[in-house]
């Protein structure tokens, strides 16, 4: 057995059953075991930041870390924007990083670079292998130290001779860590805190953004008569009909902070305390009211779940109904393709047990009122801002739910970033509907402009803006990639082509012109 293949064993053993890649000559033995190891699937990506985000959708919606394979320090490089929103997202991921050879290295040859420092700030783990005898064991703890509560990124330097050479032994095994159980003190703490009356919220996270966590959240919510509210981005709310309301904290800081106006206690469970994305020379970026306390109930590495049963408990709220949204879908008028009309298609067409992964930016800020009532759903946000993320993931959301519609909203300056995503899906036949907000423009950078620097765009600073000029041809890139495309005319267009790629399986893209040219 060499190295290589000692290695898959171990990951599969432990659980790992998706292995995401595009290799190079230093990686062709971890290519070649494949022929000897079953129980994982191979897929390929044209582009590494598409592996990393499919990384990212497929951990959000198993839990599981998906691998990646990745060609040497440029390869790694190519991954890193959506390893960082992975890495914001807390879930597991596996990088193997191809390395030369003993030998080779320290001969400087063209590919050399130093990996260990392009891999930490993404990475909470990172090991260079020594030997092909060492290579499982590298691999076990890798994915330990992936699915390490809340989950990790851990990137595993791979020589190229340890790949090849003989190793021996059954696989070593993997044993996460579980969560830390939450001290019984501070649950009966934060017990005494909501029970004395003044304004409070209970800012969930994590795991407790999703049944049973959120329920026991809502309960006790609704027990006290706090609010229930989460960050602006987290990784995955389940959400719809019948599921607790949980109100999002906004995305820029005078919005956040009106938001927040009034609480006394912000109660942690399963997350940090939002942040705004940036500061601004004349808007302040607190968003915490003065004299606002936080308080944590569970870290994100905690038993959040058992820490909001327990307090539960202590509140004697077990038999208090839980807040949930109600069953409604809007009506959808015909008329011109805007961000609201297409919400509202969205919202009247949006299928039970759907996932959508979110990246349309200024488009889809309605689609979250308009959804709220559809039935039960996933929802993936852009965790940490760098734009690239959404077709990956929801070609990753796909490969991990292939029983479930993924829906794709996506901006068209973002989804340029890692447009080969597309052909990922078409190759692997996944169900994702892409709706490509079509506005052609940077609009949250025309925004930010005022914002940040008190300007408008000009002559020479609205070029860079404006992405009409040339015009992206959304279903003709689609189609190239082997995923049927077509382009909307009006809502009611928008409303039968959307209806008709739900009842199809399979990969489709619909091109949505927003704001008329
Ligand atoms: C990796 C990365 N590069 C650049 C940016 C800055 N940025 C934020 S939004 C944006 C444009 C988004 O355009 P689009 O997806 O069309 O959405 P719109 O703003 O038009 O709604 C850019 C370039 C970023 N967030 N991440």
């Amino acid at each position: 057995m060499t190295g290589a293949e000692a290695l898959l064993r171990t990951l599969v053993a432990g659980g790992t059953d998706l292995y995401l890649t595009n290799p190079g000559t230093s990686e062709m033995h971890l290519v070649e075991a494949l022929d000897r190891v079953d129980g994982i699937r191979p897929v390929l990506g044209l582009f590494e930041g598409v592996l990393s985000g499919a990384a990212d959708g497929y951990a959000r919606m198993t839990g599981r870390a998906a691998l990646t394979l990745l060609h040497l320090g440029p390869g790694l490089a190519n991954a890193l924007a959506n390893l960082h929103n992975a890495r914001r997202a807390m879930v597991p991921i596996v990088n193997l990083v191809g390395e030369h050879t003993a030998a080779h290295l320290p001969k400087d040859p063209p590919l050399a670079s130093d990996i260990e420092s392009l891999a930490r700030p993404m990475s909470a783990w990172v090991r260079r292998n020594r030997s092909a005898a060492s290579l499982a064991q590298d691999g076990a703890d890798a994915l330990t130290a992936a699915l390490t509560p809340p989950g990790r990124i851990a990137t595993l330097i791979v020589p190229a001779d340890s790949a090849w050479q003989e190793a021996s032994g059954p696989p070593p095994s993997v044993k996460p860590p579980a969560p830390a159980k939450v001290p019984a003190e501070r649950v009966r703490e934060l017990a005494r805190v909501l029970r004395n009356g003044e304004p409070a919220a209970v800012l969930v996270g994590t795991s407790a953004l999703r049944e049973p966590g959120s329920i026991a959240a809502s309960r006790i919510a609704a027990k006290v008569g706090a609010r229930l509210i989460c960050g602006t981005f987290p990784a995955r709310i389940a959400r719809g009909a019948g599921r607790p309301k949980i109100e999002r904290i906004p995305y820029f800081p005078e919005r956040a902070a009106e938001f927040l106006a009034g609480l006394r206690h912000i109660v942690l469970a399963g997350d940090r305390m939002t942040v705004p994305f940036f500061g601004y020379p004349t808007i302040s970026s607190e968003i915490v009211p003065a004299g606002c306390e936080i308080h944590t109930l569970a870290t994100v590495e905690e038993d959040v779940v058992g820490a909001l049963d327990a307090l539960v408990e202590e509140l004697g709220a077990s038999r208090t109904e839980p807040i949930v949204e109600s069953a409604a879908r809007p009506q959808v008028e015909d008329g011109p393709t805007t961000p609201e009309g297409v919400a509202r298609v969205l919202g009247a067409l949006l299928p039970e047990g759907a996932i959508v992964s979110d990246e349309g930016a200024t488009s889809s800020l309605g689609t979250l009122p308009a959804t709220a009532g559809a039935p039960p759903h996933d929802w993936l946000f852009l965790t940490g801002g760098a734009i690239g993320q959404g077709i990956p993931v929801a070609t990753g959301a796909a490969l991990a739910c292939p029983d479930r519609k993924v829906i794709s909203l996506q901006g068209d300056g973002s989804g340029m970033y890692t447009i080969q995503a597309l052909w990922t899906q078409a190759r692997e036949k996944l169900d994702v509907t892409t709706i490509v907000f079509a506005n052609r423009s940077y609009a949250i950078l025309g925004m930010e402009l005022g914002r940040m620097a008190n300007a408008k765009p000009s002559a020479r600073t609205g070029g860079l803006i404006d992405i009409g000029n040339p015009a992206i041809d959304w279903v003709g890139l689609a189609r190239s990639m082997g995923v049927e495309g077509e382009r909307v005319t009006s809502l009611r267009d928008l409303q039968q082509k959307l209806a008709a790629s739900l009842r199809v399986p399979g990969p489709r893209l619909l091109e949505v012109p927003i704001g008329a040219r």
